[in-house]
């Protein structure tokens, strides 16, 4: 077997998991009476500190609905053009909901400049002009390698949606890896944002599935969007089950990842070849370049396939390990090991 650090999306459920989804108590989600998914929304809204949740079947369903729930068609969504949402999602928002992408470059951890926020944010009084319909920030940010966005500058991003009316909603896929690396609650991170979207099956290694959380209003909108979508699950509390068991067990041990992340990223900073910013890598992502002298990203991918090691890339020069449930201490010793062996003498 393959060690695999090409996403944390690979992880598989954990014993406990399977056991809950195997005794989970079931009912028709479509009419509401599925007793588990009930829970589990009751559990997230309860986490992130909103008034409701919803079930969805992935992080792109997730914050499609959020997206299609806040703003009408025509409207701009304002996001990073480093965002999983823009490069990720297919363009989701502007193909089913004829929303606009605005972009805005993005920084070292995930932020956007503000001065150019707040003049993307404003509603001009101009025919010639789509109206801004909802600001996106993500955290942790994956792109920028697992960054966590300061919570002085959500502060300010708050601040001009205040001003302009505007929802802010957070892409938090991987937000319970920002939790555990500054050790603070979800709602904590989660208390400036209308809306939030948080997986469930990445770092906490559920099967399938994620949350959105906001007001009643917002996830009355977003259940009838995710109809619309193919949404309405059925029997979806198997799903739920392993949720469940997802935000009461699997968040803590996220630590254990983000130090063998932590681990393999210092080693890596001492190869030559190897173009690492250190100060990015604060949570379960490792995000590095070659020598493009030396390398080609496909070059470096095969290599390490051939030791027994999987990794990925974001389709530009940029590599990335992600650290998960199923990578154990030796796992990191034998990615070294590979490393050394690819790389050379470090
Ligand atoms: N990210 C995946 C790939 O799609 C790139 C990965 O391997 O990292 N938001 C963020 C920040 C994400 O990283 C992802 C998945 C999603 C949303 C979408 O989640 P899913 O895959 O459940 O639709």
């Amino acid at each position: 077997m393959p060690i695999d650090l090409r996403s944390d999306t690979v992880t598989l459920p954990s014993p406990e998991m399977r056991r809950a989804m195997a005794e989970a108590e079931l009912g028709d989600d479509v009419y509401g009476e599925d007793p588990t998914v009930n829970r589990l929304q009751e559990l997230a809204a309860e986490l992130l500190g909103k008034e409701a949740a919803l079930l969805v079947a992935s992080g792109t369903m997730g914050n499609l609905v959020a997206l299609l729930a806040h703003a009408p068609r025509g409207a701009k969504v304002i996001l990073g053009d480093e965002s999983h949402i823009f490069n990720y999602e297919q363009g989701g928002a502007a193909v089913v909901g004829g929303l606009v992408y605005h972009t805005l470059p993005t920084g070292r951890f995930g932020e956007l400049p503000l001065e150019r926020l707040a003049s993307a944010a404003q509603r001009v009084d101009d025919a010639h002009y789509a109206q801004p319909g909802v600001i996106c920030l993500e955290n942790t940010h994956n792109r920028c390698g697992g960054t966590i966005i300061p919570l002085d500058y959500v502060a300010q991003v708050r601040a001009i949606a205040d001003r302009e009316g505007l929802p802010l909603h957070l892409d938090g896929a991987r937000l319970p890896n920002a939790a555990v690396a500054l050790g603070c609650s979800l709602r904590e991170l989660a208390a400036p944002f209308d809306s939030v979207q948080l997986d469930l099956s990445k770092g906490l290694a559920a099967p399938v599935g994620g949350v959105v959380a906001g007001s009643r209003a917002f996830i009355a909108r977003a259940h009838r969007a995710r109809k619309l979508l193919g949404g309405g699950m059925r029997q979806a509390g198997v799903i739920a089950a392993a949720g469940i068991v997802a935000l009461e067990r699997m968040v803590d041990r996220l630590a254990e990842d983000h130090a063998h992340a932590r681990r393999l990223a210092e080693e890596l900073a001492a190869f030559p070849d190897v173009r690492i910013d250190l100060e990015t890598v604060q949570t379960n992502l490792v995000v590095f370049r070659l020598d493009p002298a030396r390398w080609t990203p496909q070059r470096f991918i095969a290599a390490m396939r051939e030791q027994g090691v999987l990794l990925g890339g974001f389709g530009d020069d940029r590599l990335r390990f992600a650290t998960h449930y199923g990578i154990t201490r030796a796992d990191i010793d034998a990615t070294l090991l590979a490393l050394r062996r690819v790389l050379g003498a470090a």
